[in-house]
């Protein structure tokens, strides 16, 4: 595995979600792996489980870390070949991926969509670039179009907790007060959709992801009728794709409440946190006893472990 960026990185879901289960029995199994080994974490965006459960992961594996807030602390990045840099950008992303590879052995990187071009968000062009000049291997920590570390820590929770070989898993919209990434969602769909599951996407009109990711998954847009059966909700906000990065229209009354979970088979209730609590999902609910929202979060470290021990391996 040269990065870990997409599904697509990993070799065999079932093994990697076996060896995750492993890592969860035994964290400090493998130090002898990551001894005197340093893993770099740069951010371009805010984050509280991403970076706790990688470092985390980092220390259970005997790993050193370093964090950069890179947006707040670091130089503005040129991204262009080319530039006369004579305007805000102060240094090229040639420069600081080739530095950061000197100091670290394995770089995470974080690096939202824009929402305000379409094309660059679906070509990942920070993390491509950043990938371009790196000298070691790079793990994203959410890019423009994927979240493939929470994704992986949504399939270890699903794997632990489903009743039936095969659930329904519902990826409901809900409502927000921001435009947010398609992220989580394209991620999601992309991972569940590899296990042996009956994946449903619930959204509003005009919020049909992207249909690279969507291409043979049933979408509906009638919420209550795709609740009927389901064995999991995970809740999850996002832009529009075809306005891209709009919020067209509110569209509250998706909020996730007792009402709707009654409609479903006992339904687990999922989120990647954070979540705006009365908005995208009531009280009564997110603290109810079918809330995995915390073990969802405690999964984060096991799925960054994973990954990261497959690097040290030289595995994939
Ligand atoms: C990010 C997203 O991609 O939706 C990160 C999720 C892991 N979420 C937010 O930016 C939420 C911000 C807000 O205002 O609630």
């Amino acid at each position: 595995m040269k990065n870990f960026t997409k599904l697509g990185d990993v070799s065999n879901i079932q093994e990697w979600l076996q060896q995750a289960k492993e890592i969860k029995k035994n964290p400090f199994s493998h130090k002898a792996f990551g001894t005197d080994k340093t893993l770099g974490l740069v951010f371009f965006n805010p984050s509280l489980r991403t970076r706790m459960s990688t470092q985390k992961a980092a220390m259970n594996l005997g790993m050193n870390t370093m964090v950069m807030n890179i947006s707040n602390d670091g130089w503005a990045i040129e991204l262009e070949d080319g530039t006369v840099m004579n305007e805000g950008s102060q240094e090229h992303i040639k420069e600081a991926a080739g530095v950061l590879s000197q100091y670290c052995d394995i770089i995470g990187i974080r690096t939202f969509a824009s929402l305000s071009n379409q094309l660059e968000d679906y070509q990942e062009k920070i993390l491509s670039k950043f990938i371009q000049y790196a000298l070691v291997p790079v793990v994203s920590l959410e890019s423009a179009i994927r979240h493939p570390l929470q994704s992986f820590a949504d399939l270890i929770t699903i794997e632990e907790q489903k009743n039936t070989a095969r659930p329904k898993v519902v990826l409901s919209w809900a409502p927000h007060p921001k435009p947010l990434p398609q992220a989580v969602a394209n991620s999601f769909v992309e991972w569940v959709k590899e296990t042996d599951a009956d994946l449903v996407i619930a959204n509003p009109e005009g919020f049909d992801l992207s249909e690279e990711f969507t291409e043979g998954v049933f979408v509906m847009h009638d919420q209550d009728e795709a609740f009927k059966g389901a064995d999991f909700i995970y809740a999850k906000n996002w832009s529009s794709f075809s306005a891209y990065g709009k919020t067209t229209e509110a569209h509250n009354d998706w909020i996730i409440t007792e009402k709707k979970m009654a409609l479903t088979k006992n339904a687990k209730f999922m989120h990647c946190l954070p979540v705006r609590r009365n908005v995208v999902v009531s009280d009564e609910v997110i603290d109810g006893a079918n809330s995995l929202v915390l073990e969802q979060a405690n999964n984060r470290t096991y799925a960054a472990q994973t990954v990261i021990l497959k690097f040290l391996k030289n595995e994939n």
